[in-house]
């Protein structure tokens, strides 16, 4: 799927910087740089150079360095030109680039070109790939370091063992197929449901570890609903930390959503603050609760507000509402709000979530509620990054291996079927690395990352 020729891209972010990397990975790249400076470099020595336009004049004076196949981030010849880092003069280095690199097919790379073809030369396997793009789109630290874990492998190496692990059962059942008269025996004998379920329960706290990377890439969406004036928008900006939606004791305030990114624990949390739920007739605040109750239908996680001193069967209805419109999966945490003005006794011991968005009461305790809620545990060390598509891999050879399980505890035991599921499950696993995976959703994959990776 990857053309076989030279590719160039700018590597570093577009617009003004001390250096601009341009990038260049394929055949004949040793013939272009010759093209480009009338000599040959060193591999991985960095070399003083002057690039000059077609009629002699200096485009730059860089630093260029050449890495040889295999050797190389691709697997392939690459080509690293430190420039200055005016968006200008890097547009004149590629034009160069491209002129000079025609005769051999120079091409502008497609997104996520280069690490394509380090997947297809067996640099990195699909899941390491992935987490270069999420190392780069990472939202916290948190998540930063659950990429690097998934760059350096970690999850990989956890999937290829338990591929190792069901292959090692599949050539066992596979190998008492042919007598069947011994088939249970052998499979006693070999403990063969023990092992099983030992995958089995490995796998499963690896989807558990899995679910984590998920919240660490793509953080979560958490909706503040309620009534006007119970102080959603004063608990948006108590949990990011500065004033970023208004408050007023006017109840409707808030007409659009508000979106404010901030981090807890490391976990990135997509905080949106909605206009107050209630039946008026102000057009425009008609319009900003249709977009709370879509906010409410998309969310992860929602957070239903209530003013603690105003407490009626309005908003005892309304939270039935807001319960009915949420999707069933989510979370959906009821707070009360403005405890400052309840008399001291009244507050906190009955397992209810108090707050005061005003003087900061219990919003510690809040923010550790909602990392529960979502499911975030406290052991993060092992956390490597993941994706949906991981979780779903994961999730279809759990039911594989549960099934097998199944004819494996079957009186009549059938081989054939227990081998077969163990097959459908490691063909799920195999996806996650790449190895099983189709061309169209390789394709798809790296057409997501930015330009230049
Ligand atoms: N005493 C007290 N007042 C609060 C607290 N939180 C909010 N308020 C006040 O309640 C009023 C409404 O606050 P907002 O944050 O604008 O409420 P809202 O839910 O966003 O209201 P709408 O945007 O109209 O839906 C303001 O006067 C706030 O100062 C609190 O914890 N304690
Ligand atoms: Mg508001």
């Amino acid at each position: 799927m990857t053309r076989k020729l030279p590719i160039i891209a700018l590597a570093t972010a577009p617009g003004k910087s001390g250096v601009g990397v341009i990038r260049l990975s394929g055949p004949d790249i040793t013939a272009i740089t010759h093209a480009l400076f009338q000599k040959a470099l060193i591999p991985r020595q960095a070399s003083l150079l002057t690039l000059r336009d077609s009629g002699g004049l200096t485009i730059d004076q860089l630093l260029a360095i050449y890495f040889a196949a295999p050797a190389s981030f691709t697997g392939e010849d690459v080509l690293e030109l430190q420039c200055h880092g005016g968006p200008q003069l890097l547009e004149l280095v590629m034009k160069r680039c491209l002129e000079l690199g025609k005769k051999w097919g120079l091409a502008i790379a497609q997104p996520g070109e280069f690490t394509l073809r380090a997947y297809l030369n067996n640099k990195i396997d699909l899941a390491q790939a992935e987490a270069i793009a999420d190392l780069i789109d990472a939202q916290s630290e948190a998540a930063v370091r659950g990429a690097a874990r998934s760059l350096q492998g970690e999850f990989s190496n956890d999937i290829n063992s338990l591929i190792e692990e069901i292959t090692q059962l599949r050539i066992l059942v596979e190998s008492t197929l042919d007598f069947p008269e011994e088939e249970i025996e052998f499979l006693e004998s070999a403990q063969a449901r023990e092992r099983l379920s030992t995958v089995i329960s490995k796998l499963l706290a690896l989807r558990q570890s899995a679910k984590q990377g998920k919240i660490l890439r793509d953080g979560i969406v958490l909706v503040l609903a309620g009534a006007p004036n119970v102080g959603k928008s004063s608990l948006l900006n108590r949990l990011a930390g500065e004033e970023v939606a208004i408050v007023t004791p006017v109840a409707g305030t808030t007409r659009d959503r508000v979106k404010e990114s901030i981090s807890i624990d490391g976990v990135p949390m997509h905080i949106i603050d909605t206009a107050g739920l209630r039946n008026t007739s102000d057009e425009v605040e008609v319009k900003g609760i249709e977009r709370s109750w879509d906010s409410i239908r998309s969310a992860d996680l929602v957070i239903f507000l209530q003013d603690s001193t105003n407490v009626s069967n309005e908003v005892s209805a309304l939270r039935e509402q807001v319960l009915k419109v949420a999707p069933t999966s989510i979370p959906v945490l009821e707070v009360f709000n403005k405890v400052d003005l309840l008399p001291p006794t009244k507050n906190g011991d009955d397992g209810a979530i108090y707050i005061s968005a005003k003087t900061g009461i219990g919003i510690d305790g809040l923010k550790q509620k909602i990392l529960e809620a979502v499911g975030w545990g406290s052991a993060q060390e092992g956390v490597v990054i993941a994706r949906r598509r991981h979780l779903d891999c994961l999730d279809r050879a759990a039911e594989h291996l549960i099934n097998s399980e199944k004819f494996a505890e079957d009186g009549n035991i059938s081989l054939e079927l227990f081998a077969e599921e163990l097959r459908l499950a490691q063909d799920h696993l195999g996806q996650i690395t790449g190895r099983l995976l189709p061309d169209e959703l390789l394709g798809k994959i790296f057409s997501q990352f930015c330009i230049g990776k």
